[in-house]
């Protein structure tokens, strides 16, 4: 009888990946660990949001003006919990919270990283039950040990990071990060409570034919991006065929189906969101490391996102990502004079 396949759990593949540098301490591997336990927990509450009262409006906005759900808070509660009490962690920046948060004990003074966070990526699918994820972006903090950690520590460009990913609760749970060595996925194996590895060394395929878009804003997009919408809806392709297009509206969901299946996301500047919606600190740069580490792109429409110099905590940048060569196709519309690479 053949031997049940070995499952390696997150915790396995960490230790095994941190043997691979000698000089690495393990920290990176154990915040890892924190995280995932962090949204091992969420889940549990996400999975049985329609039976308790934490589906719904929380009843307050946050800095970005958006309403906040209750699974936002708690979410975003466990997240901070969870960090600050472990030995990794000196200081994080949420979506939800309007300033970064240092953590002051000694421990966490003395900890080299610092992470950001968007607990509770699409809330506002929350209630009809579709996928929502966890994004996060870990950078090695670049003020002095042993103090509390700094602004700088949150603002520095999406090249510098160390280790990006999400969890999906979607149809299953899933954790899938990258760091600068390879992409990979994790799912959860809710028996023994372990993120266990079931997509190793995960490549976005270098062409698509999805593409991903609130195209119910295109009246106020610009005509380079509406002659791309025009060109995805053509028949002039390999096959003949238009692209398909897929919306959820979930980014975590858009960029986990992008990541597997190839295509691309965007969400561009439009009049009313003139430097784009989405976060660059927590959404769009952890997704753009981790879909070039796929060997995808990311790309503002001028540069790699990944290259952008933030200037503050909570600012937005359009967005256009996924396989490379759909990437640069659309680039050539929207940027004729600048291409990606
Ligand atoms: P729109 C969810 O609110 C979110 O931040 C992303 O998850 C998603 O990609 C985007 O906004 C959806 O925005 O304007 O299409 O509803």
């Amino acid at each position: 009888m053949n031997s049940p396949r070995k499952l390696i759990t997150l915790d396995e593949f960490t230790i095994q990946e941190t043997r691979q540098f000698p000089q690495a301490t393990g920290e990176l591997s154990s915040l890892l660990r924190d995280i995932g336990l962090a949204c091992k927990i969420i889940n549990k509450q996400v999975l049985k949001a329609g039976l308790v009262d934490i589906l719904g409006k929380h009843g307050a906005t946050n800095i970005q003006g958006e309403e906040q759900m209750k699974l936002d808070i708690y979410a975003n509660d466990m997240l901070i919990s969870v960090l600050n009490n472990s030995a990794d962690c000196a200081g994080i920046a949420s979506e939800e919270n309007d300033d970064f948060v240092p953590f002051t004990d000694e421990f966490s003074m003395n900890s080299k990283y610092v992470v950001l966070f968007d607990p509770l990526d699409g809330s506002s699918n929350i209630d009809v039950n579709a996928p929502i994820g966890t994004i996060f972006s870990i950078y090695k903090r670049i003020s002095p040990l042993g103090m509390p950690c700094t602004a700088e520590d949150f603002l520095q460009p999406g090249n510098k990071l160390m280790a990006a990913g999400y969890v999906i609760y979607g149809s299953s749970t899933m954790m899938v990060y990258a760091t600068k060595v390879s992409a990979n996925g994790f799912t959860l194996e809710p028996s023994i409570g372990e993120f266990c590895l079931s997509h190793p060394n995960i490549k976005c395929p270098e062409k698509g034919k999805i593409y991903s878009i609130n195209q119910g804003n295109s009246c106020k997009y610009d005509d380079g991006m509406k002659a791309f919408l025009n060109y995805c809806m053509e028949n002039n392709k390999e096959d003949g065929r238009p692209y398909s297009l897929r919306y959820i509206g979930s980014m975590v969901a858009d960029l986990h189906r992008t990541l597997i299946k190839g295509g691309i996301f965007m969400y561009p500047a439009d009049r009313s969101n003139a430097k784009g919606k989405l976060r660059l600190q927590y959404e769009c740069n952890p997704m753009s490391f981790l879909i070039e580490a796929a060997g995808g792109l990311g790309s503002f429409g001028e540069g790699r996102i990944l290259d952008i110099e933030p200037t503050e905590l909570h600012q937005r940048t359009p967005i256009y990502i996924g396989s490379k060569n759909l990437v640069n196709k659309a680039l050539e519309f929207v940027s004729p004079k600048v291409l990606a690479n």
